[in-house]
């Protein structure tokens, strides 16, 4: 072997545990920034570090010490690599197990990180096999354009050698590219996250009026009357959630007004906060589905910053947009009424916005989909005409407006459950945000409709609980929901797809009861 096989080899190495090391980061990404394997190898050293050590460290490099464990981490770890490249082309597979060995010992790094899951080691585990491959792939080349026993030399311009270069060199540029991306991306995720666990929101000067006593139905597998944050439904078309420091938000409001305003994230917190339950929904939700949940909001009223803004006359919409580009379009009286919770919202029951439900503020609009109306992430708002601009979603197939339509699901029992005969509850939920339900009602196997007990609803913008007490005979049986707004209205039976402003049909499930 070479002087110069040796060094290709070497620099064959180094590349795979960099392509590594990206395709961990990218993966890293999707599945939660703190499992990378750099930094939990990193946090893991600094955890077993003997004191002596740290204190050198801190004498040496004062604050700096932690840059300077990554940086004698990553020269180790090149030094690591460049002897499993020079190992796999003396020893094939040796050096591919090096690197198997090294996928090991940080997935377990990874993997007993305080709050880690076993998910957590997937990022490493794919990466390392990216590694692995490709350093398999590398040396393979390599060794093609070698001297032969014979004594044939390929040139380094013969098609083998251009082979191992050409591949060392495009994975050595992707891997810089994607994984200096990707670690960027994830650095800024977790500052999100300490940012966002430092916030205090402010006591709200108007709470949410108490839950009334009998708005939850005692009956198993209903939904929550209050839906938890983590159980919250997500839709949004961001590949990855923004990370958005307060500090830097500003939120204008432009376009057809008087007066141009511009807030940041503290003077929105320093005005009067309002509390308020309201049921957001997705236009995208089928009978039956579950893109519906019912949160406590904390939030400043829309209307008082448009007020302060003076919408021109001639204007009838409000294009809201967020820092990923996404825009909705919100009837602009809809948000100027004045019994109508409309929020620029700070706070998701209690505590502030989760990143992926818009952090750190969104809006809330009780009676629209969130398509035209619960932007996330929101930093402008334009006051225009529907004639002149048009949202993401319209711009797709869907109508430029969206109220909310009414509707009814059975949660429980589930759909093919199998049940014993005699008296169950039949339950579940109902809804017409900001008009409020009258009555719901069930039927069996297509026979009468009979009325089911609603429980007292928070307000007119929240979904209603509704239980039906059915004596269940043997057989197999389809069971339908309906509902009836306050103004009279029955929910349509017609089966209407989502598309393009939400689906209408009743629900219905078969059961077997034995
Ligand atoms: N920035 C941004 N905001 C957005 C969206 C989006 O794609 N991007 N989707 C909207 C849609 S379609 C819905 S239904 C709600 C969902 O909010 P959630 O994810 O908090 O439940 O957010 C709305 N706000
Ligand atoms: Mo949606």
């Amino acid at each position: 072997m070479t002087a110069q096989s040796r060094a290709w080899a070497a620099t064959a190495g180094v590349v795979s545990v960099g392509a590594a090391l990206a395709v961990a980061e990218l993966i890293a990404l999707m599945v939660a920034p703190q499992s990378s394997p750099l930094l939990a190898v990193g946090s893991l050293v600094i955890d077993l570090a003997p004191p002596w050590a740290k204190d050198a460290a801190i004498a040496l490099f004062g604050t700096n010490d932690k840059i300077f464990l990554l940086v004698l981490l990553s020269v180790l770890l090149a030094l690591v690599a460049a002897g499993a490249g020079i190992l796999q082309l003396a020893a094939p597979p040796r050096g591919v197990i090096v690197l198997g060995l090294l996928g090991v010992i940080a997935a377990i790094a990874v993997t007993t990180r305080a709050q880690a899951t076993g998910a957590w080691a997937i990022p490493t585990v794919l990466g390392i096999a990216v590694g692995c491959l490709l350093l398999h792939m590398l040396i393979v080349r390599l060794r093609r354009s070698l001297p032969t026993p014979n004594g044939a030399t390929a040139s380094p311009s013969s098609p083998s050698r251009r082979g191992f270069v050409a591949l060392l060199a495009g994975s050595a540029a992707a891997a810089i590219v994607v994984g200096v991306g990707s670690r960027l991306a994830n650095a800024a995720t977790i500052t999100t996250q300490t940012i966002r666990r430092a916030i205090t929101l402010p006591k709200p000067t108007t709470t949410a009026a108490p839950v009334p006593a009998g708005a939850s139905l005692d009956v198993e597998g209903i939904s929550p009357l209050i839906t938890a944050n983590e159980n919250f439904y997500r839709i949004d078309t961001a590949l990855q959630v923004p990370a958005i420091d307060p500090e830097t938000w500003r939120l204008r409001i432009v376009g057809m007004v008087e007066n141009e305003i511009e807030i940041g994230f503290d003077e929105l917190l320093a005005l009067p906060l309002d509390e308020s339950i309201t049921t957001l929904m997705c236009v995208s939700n089928e009978v039956g589905g579950s893109l519906i949940g019912n949160a406590l909001w904390l939030g400043y009223p829309i209307r008082d910053l448009l007020a302060r803004a003076r919408p021109l006359a001639g204007a009838d919409m409000v294009l809201s947009r967020s820092v990923d580009g996404f825009t909705a379009s919100t009837p602009l009286e809809i948000l100027q009424e004045e019994d109508r919770n409309a929020i620029f919202a700070v706070g998701m029951n209690g505590e502030p916005l989760p990143p992926e439900h818009g952090f750190p503020v969104r809006m809330v609009v009780p009676g629209l989909y969130g398509y035209v109306s619960a932007t996330k992430w929101v930093m402008q708002l334009e006051v225009t005409t529907f004639d002149r601009a048009s949202a993401y979603w319209t711009d797709r197939g869907w109508s430029e407006r969206g109220p909310v339509k009414i509707g009814s699901r059975i949660d429980v029992p589930a759909n093919r459950a199998s049940v014993t005969a005699g008296p169950m509850a039949v339950a579940g939920v109902a809804w017409a945000q900001h008009t409020g339900i009258r009555g719901v009602q069930v039927r069996v196997d297509g026979g009468d409709w009979q009325d089911a007990r609603l429980a007292t609803a928070i307000s007119s913008d929240t979904w209603v609980q509704w239980v039906y007490e059915w004596d269940a005979a043997a057989g197999t049986h389809d069971i339908e929901v309906r509902a009836t707004d306050a103004d009279g209205q029955a929910q349509s039976g017609d089966d209407v797809p989502v598309v393009p402003n939400g689906a209408e049909g009743w629900h219905s499930i078969s059961v077997t009861v034995g």
